[in-house]
């Protein structure tokens, strides 16, 4: 009989430890499946948790700000630059070279700069869509350095590039400039520019505000005059969560006009208003061009305006293909070149 218990016991024991057993094997196994579940999601949606990294990143930094630890001895810069002019007369010399604004600018490196003495509120990427217009980029270049440094901007120039001579899309290559601009630096602003519209006043600061900003109040070719109420056109800043939150421009813009109204229906459609500068402020200079080859007005464009309130959260952002050519670290750009004709 005591035999009989003691065998009897460890048998229960041992089906007791078999049992326990197989429960760690299953337990280790089902926990590794789902562990590589949640490591693929990151890689499914990249873009996606680059963003909501970059927004939590935001966040701590802001209440690492307000916490009574001194990070650094730099002071943050003051609200209004001590540097700012005003109102200049654009001279623009037939004959500049890059090599002239290059050494105009030694502190500008790879597209970037910072002022030194103090430390920026926002970092600000320009972003400038761009194809065969050398000349107006050489004299937007010799410009806005200048003049965002005696803003005292944090700033990256981005000059996206579509390569091939089919029909442009200036929305499309703004929406590559955000993605790809936001892979190098987690920029809290983005000012989408016009290659020919120069700023002639240093106190309209390109910077983001709480709203969508239209920068072009007025253009000398137009008589220094708003085209049309609504427009929102040539330079506008918004920054990185509203240009996302309205999934950025729609991909659908083929050849001249429109994709700036449907932006505009995009912000309006996210109950967010329109800021402008004042209008002595706003004043922009246009460098004289014709239309370009490849950018004819596009007749689709008021039927593709009349679906924006449908479309806006499947056309965008989110459904931007292209394939990226190269990224340059020039000394006073970054050129990306994308192709939009051959798959990713
Ligand atoms: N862009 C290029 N290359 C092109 C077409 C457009 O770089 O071939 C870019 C550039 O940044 C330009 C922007 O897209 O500033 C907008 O295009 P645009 O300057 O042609 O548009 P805008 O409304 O002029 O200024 C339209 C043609 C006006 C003809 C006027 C004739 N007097
Ligand atoms: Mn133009």
């Amino acid at each position: 009989m005591g035999f009989n218990l003691t065998f009897h016991l460890s048998y229960r024991v041992r089906l007791l430890l078999l049992f326990t057993l197989c429960l760690t094997v299953v337990g280790w196994a089902t926990s590794n499946y789902f562990v590589d579940a949640i490591l693929e999601i990151p890689k499914a949606t990249d873009f996606m948790a680059n963003f909501n990294k970059a927004t939590v990143l935001e966040k701590e930094e802001t209440l690492t700000d307000k916490a009574p630890v001194k990070k650094a001895d730099v002071k943050n810069c003051p609200s209004m630059s001590p540097y700012l002019i005003g109102r200049s007369k654009l001279v623009f010399k037939a004959d500049l070279t890059l090599e002239e604004v290059q050494a105009e600018n030694p502190r500008v490196h790879r597209g970037r700069y910072h002022p030194e003495e103090c430390k920026a509120s926002q970092r600000v990427a320009i972003l400038i869509p761009h194809r065969n217009r050398e000349k107006h980029l050489l004299y937007l270049l010799e410009h806005l350095h200048p003049f965002l440094q005696r803003q005292q901007m944090d700033y990256g120039i981005y000059v996206i590039h579509q390569a091939g001579s089919k029909k442009f899309n200036r929305a499309k290559l703004l929406n590559v400039g955000y993605l790809e601009a936001l892979k190098e630096e987690n920029w809290d602003c983005f000012i989408f520019h016009d290659v020919d519209l120069v700023p002639e006043h240093d106190f309209n600061l390109y910077k983001c505000e709480n709203q969508p900003k239209h920068l072009v109040v007025g253009r000398n070719s137009t008589g220094y005059r708003l085209r049309y109420k609504g427009y929102f056109g040539g330079v506008t800043a918004l920054t990185r969560e509203q240009f996302f939150k309205v999934n950025g421009f729609s991909n659908n813009y083929w050849g001249w006009g429109g994709e700036d109204d449907d932006l505009r229906l995009r912000v309006e459609l996210h109950r967010m208003k329109i800021f402008r500068p004042a209008p002595e402020v706003g004043k922009y200079t246009m460098v004289f061009h014709n239309r370009d080859r490849g950018n004819e007005v596009n007749i689709e464009r008021m039927k593709l305006l009349h679906q924006v309130s449908r479309v806006w959260k499947t056309d965008g952002l989110s459904s931007c293909s292209y394939k990226l050519l190269s990224v340059e670290h020039k000394p006073l750009y970054i050129n990306i070149t994308v192709d939009f004709w051959s798959s990713p």
